[in-house]
């Protein structure tokens, strides 16, 4: 099983601005904590983060038939991204959506997500123990629908 877990705007600045916010984390010591969890659980995993929705929305669209699921945590986009709503819908790809802060007690605009009813669940509030959190949970998901569509 292989699991695509994506990042999107701004989280490669985790650990280095608003620690009271997001935690102290860096998003390379959470690629590590989640590789470890995935060994664990014996699943691959591909760690990614962009800037760049459309960059977001390739790698969603390239992830059938290499990937069985994804792990998102789509930042900024998550609240404004027509775009990465249809892709994750479009994909056919159980999907989890991740938040490190809980979205739900912050400001309103970050109370809406465009992209929460194309996923199968969200986590959110958690830091970064979230992240291997969703991955479990999506994993669990997978085991449940017998599903892999990877043959590699
Ligand atoms: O809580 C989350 O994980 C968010 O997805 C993080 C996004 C935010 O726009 C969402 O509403 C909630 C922001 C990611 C930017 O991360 C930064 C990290 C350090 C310093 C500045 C931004």
């Amino acid at each position: 099983m292989h699991i695509l877990i994506l990042n999107g705007p701004n989280l490669q600045m985790l650990g280095r601005r608003e620690p009271a916010v997001y935690g102290r984390a860096t998003l390379s010591g959470i690629e590590e904590s989640v590789r470890q969890v995935a060994a664990g659980l014996g699943v691959e995993v591909t760690f990614r983060q962009s800037n760049h929705e459309g960059q977001l929305l390739d790698w969603i669209g390239e992830a059938p038939g290499h990937f069985d699921g994804i792990v998102i945590n789509p930042a900024a986009y998550t609240h404004t991204s027509v775009g990465l709503r249809d892709a994750i819908a479009g994909a056919g790809l159980p999907a989890v959506e991740v938040h490190l802060s809980n979205v739900h007690a912050r400001e309103e605009f970050r109370q809406r997500s465009l992209t929460a009813a194309v996923c199968v669940g969200v986590l959110c509030g958690f830091g970064a123990a979230g992240y291997e959190w969703a991955l479990r949970a999506l994993v669990r998901h997978l085991q449940n629908q017998g599903q892999s569509t990877i043959t590699t």
